[in-house]
């Protein structure tokens, strides 16, 4: 592996840049029109504009892709998060033209993105599980039965959906079948496959997710979790490791769950294991996330592995750099997502940005994108940076990101970092006592 190609944009292909040039990769970056300005065009060694700027005439577009990689003469790509990371049929015609794709196997690609799929490959690797339909639920009948074996609430779910979208909570058999056809109709609109599963329901957990790393000799590592609890409308907004409800000893069960549906699978590369852990400390299996993620930083703060080199490294058939046996989790480490949004109605807010200072000192880290006089695109989603802080402890990483947030300047436009410093500020979210629907009851307005 030589060249690498960088089939995305915005802070992560900045990310991927930076750990190509670590290993003496060259780099092509890939951008739209609109993204002509942008800095991981400038930090490549090459870059290549692939189409307008919709995403869909340009980053999405896979003949546009391939052919800016033969052009290139890249013999690797990283697709980083969204896009095309999740799309096996990339994947496999990558393997057809011979060109190294930093991820997994298409096969484990197409299976672990199937929520049904997983649930079975978890069932049979001994995940702990909600109880639920074994299969895909086609008739009011079986709907009706697994009513019967879990009881109310419960949860539909499209197989095809992920990051929450499509899912329809059910608390009386009266709305059962109204929810479960709206479920089907959204889920084949949405993602051009109407089957859906029945989960009980799980009324106010923690999102945590442990850190796969799984190399091409048959080496498995876990690398901890990461607590993904502060959410609006699935959308991340704080993540940290560790989780500050999570022993030394539950880490190991989940982890090691984990780890038996990796091998379960024979799963190769970077990969997130999501799970729901309800007010009992009980945990249970969500889905598999095929990618290397935005949040990944913070596990990198407290392991000090580099996780976007070790997934370029497994790539090229090297073997894990680590041993297993002796990863650590030292300190604690948070990141806030920075958008361009209003802090208040959460509306995007894109625009020339006039003044840029990032945060700097101890335990701070940015990973971004933007610079004075860079334009934000209103076409892509609206994260500009992730401010990443780490401490000693999780009171030293919280002081440091207060400081962080109070230093990080981004005028000309609107940005979430007041509804970072206020939530930084609450005594809930300060103690930890939070779950998936806490910020349902946070407010900026008072
Ligand atoms: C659930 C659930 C409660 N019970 N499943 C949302 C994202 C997807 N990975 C799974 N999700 C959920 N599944 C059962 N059986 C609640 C959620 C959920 C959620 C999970 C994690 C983080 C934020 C969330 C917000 C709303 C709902």
């Amino acid at each position: 592996m030589k060249k690498v190609l960088i089939a995305n944009r915005g802070e992560i292909a900045v990310r991927i840049i930076r750990a190509c040039h670590e290993l003496g990769l060259k780099t092509v970056a890939i951008h739209s029109t609109a993204d002509r300005d942008s800095l991981h065009a400038k930090l490549a060694d090459e870059s290549i504009c692939i189409g307008p700027g919709p995403s869909i005439k340009s980053y999405l577009r896979l003949p546009a892709v391939m052919s800016a990689i033969e052009i290139s003469g890249a013999d690797a790509v990283h697709p980083g998060y969204g896009f095309l990371s999740e799309n096996a049929e990339f994947a496999r015609i990558c393997r057809e033209y011979k060109v190294t794709f930093i991820g997994p196997a298409p096969e484990h690609i197409h299976s672990l993105g199937n929520k049904i799929e997983a649930r079975a490959i978890a069932l049979k690797a001994g995940v702990p599980m909600l109880p639920g339909s074994r299969g895909v639920i086609r008739t009011e009948d079986e709907a009706l039965q697994v009513a019967a074996e879990i009881g109310y609430p419960m949860i539909i779910k499209a197989a095809a959906g992920g990051g929450g979208r499509g899912m329809k909570v059910v608390t009386k058999r009266e709305d059962l079948m109204r929810q479960f056809q709206l479920a089907q109709s959204e889920a084949l609109a949405g993602f051009g496959n109407p089957d859906c599963f029945i989960e009980r329901y799980c009324a106010r957990p923690r999102h945590i997710e442990i850190q796969l790393v799984a190399d091409m000799h048959g080496n498995y590592a876990h690398l901890g979790e990461r607590d993904c609890s502060i959410q609006r409308r699935h959308q991340k907004l704080v993540e940290e490791a560790p989780s500050p409800v999570v022993d030394k000893a539950l880490r190991e069960k989940i982890g090691q769950a984990a780890i038996r549906l990796a091998k379960a699978v024979g799963y190769v590369s970077l990969g997130t294991c999501e799970f729901l852990l309800d007010e009992d400390g009980q945990f249970y299996f969500m889905e598999v996330n095929t990618r290397v993620q935005v949040e990944h930083t913070v596990t990198e703060e407290v392991t000090g592995i580099d996780l976007v080199k070790e997934q370029i490294r497994i790539a090229m058939g090297e073997k894990l750099s680590f041993d297993p046996a002796t990863v650590e989790i030292r300190g604690h480490a948070m990141e806030c997502r920075i958008n361009a949004e209003d802090p208040v109605s959460f509306a995007p807010w894109p625009g020339r940005v006039t003044a840029y200072h990032e945060p700097g000192g101890p335990g701070v880290r940015v990973d971004g994108m933007v610079y004075a006089g860079y334009t934000v695109p209103s076409l892509y989603d609206s994260m500009i940076a992730k401010l990443i802080t780490k401490g000693r402890d999780r009171d030293e990483c919280m002081a440091r990101m207060r400081r962080a947030l109070a230093e990080m300047k981004v005028d000309g436009i609107r940005t979430n970092i007041p509804f970072h410093e206020k939530l930084l500020a609450d005594e809930r979210f300060r103690r930890s006592e939070v779950h998936t629907k806490f910020l349902e009851t946070f407010s900026m307005k008072d």
